[in-house]
């Protein structure tokens, strides 16, 4: 099986695993970030069956651009996995700056929403899957994860929706919500604390972005008359705590 794969956030972590694992495989790949010298570098890697798309994915009218100028060979995507997001902090929600609610919002959210409606008609036409980065933050809650975990919980949400909008039309749709896996996803959160992200994950021995990929790939390649509707996957290591219980005296 192969086809047309579009991911973005393909210059780290899942994304770069994922965008390398399908190059492999055979499929065309699209990968979009920010970071066009990430991009140009996977271009080198990957070849010809590569295309790369640099843009902010909260810019809209820069991400139609991209589209529009899009090669011919790239433009029936059949696999779309939206993993570009964030976190940003763990204070408590009195203390996040409003700008960093904004930005996961629009990042994780709003962006998320605009190439995914972008790309919706051809994804039907083409019988195609929808794969979106969710989190076990999504349906477990943790102190200072509040927005980030808000957001993951709207994609979990909007991955159903998604399946009941398009029953009938045979497109598969799925939300893959991992928890600790080693990316640079800590030390975005952290603003650049590699210590910090260091700290976190050692000894845990957590997912890694390859673990992620081969699940999405998996993912893709299953028959075409069953949906995975979502996947939670954690590091053996992490596993539940109980409710926080505050006493006034
Ligand atoms: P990374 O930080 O390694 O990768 C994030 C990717 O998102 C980068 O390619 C980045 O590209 C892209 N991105 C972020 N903001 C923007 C933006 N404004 N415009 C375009 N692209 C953007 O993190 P992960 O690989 O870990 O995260 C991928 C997804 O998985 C995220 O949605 C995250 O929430 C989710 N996730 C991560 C978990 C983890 O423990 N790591 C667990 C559960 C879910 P660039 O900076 O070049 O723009
Ligand atoms: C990232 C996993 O546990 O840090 O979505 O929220 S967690």
């Amino acid at each position: 099986m192969s086809g047309t794969i579009l991911i973005t956030g393909a210059t780290s972590g899942f994304g770069l695993a994922t965008a390398r694992l399908f190059a492999r495989d055979g499929w065309k790949v699209i990968g979009t970030g920010r970071r066009a010298d990430r991009l140009a570098a996977l271009a080198a890697e990957l070849g010809q069956n590569f295309h790369s798309m640099v843009f902010d994915i909260t810019d809209e009218a820069a991400m139609a651009s991209q589209f529009a100028a899009l090669p011919a060979e790239f433009r029936d995507v059949d696999i779309l996995v939206n993993n570009a997001g964030l976190a940003l902090g763990t204070a408590p929600a009195p203390q996040v700056p409003l700008k960093d609610w904004h930005t996961m919002v629009n990042t994780n959210i709003t962006g998320l929403l605009n190439i995914t409606h972008h790309l919706l008609p051809g994804l039907i036409e083409r019988r195609g899957v929808v794969i979106n980065l969710s989190s076990v933050a999504a349906h477990w809650p943790y102190a200072g994860g509040n927005v980030y975990a808000a957001t993951k919980a709207f994609l979990r949400q909007f991955s159903l929706g998604l399946r009941s909008d398009l029953h009938g039309k045979g497109v598969r749709v799925t939300s893959i919500e991992p928890g600790m896996c080693e990316t640079e996803f800590t030390v975005v959160r952290t603003g650049g604390n590699q210590d910090a992200s260091d700290t976190l994950y050692k000894g845990v021995n957590p997912i890694m972005p390859d673990d992620i990929a081969n699940t999405i790939h998996w993912v893709a390649t299953q028959p075409k008359h069953i949906n995975i509707n979502s996947i939670e996957i954690m590091p053996v290591n992490q596993s539940f705590a109980g409710f926080q219980v505050h006493r006034d005296s």
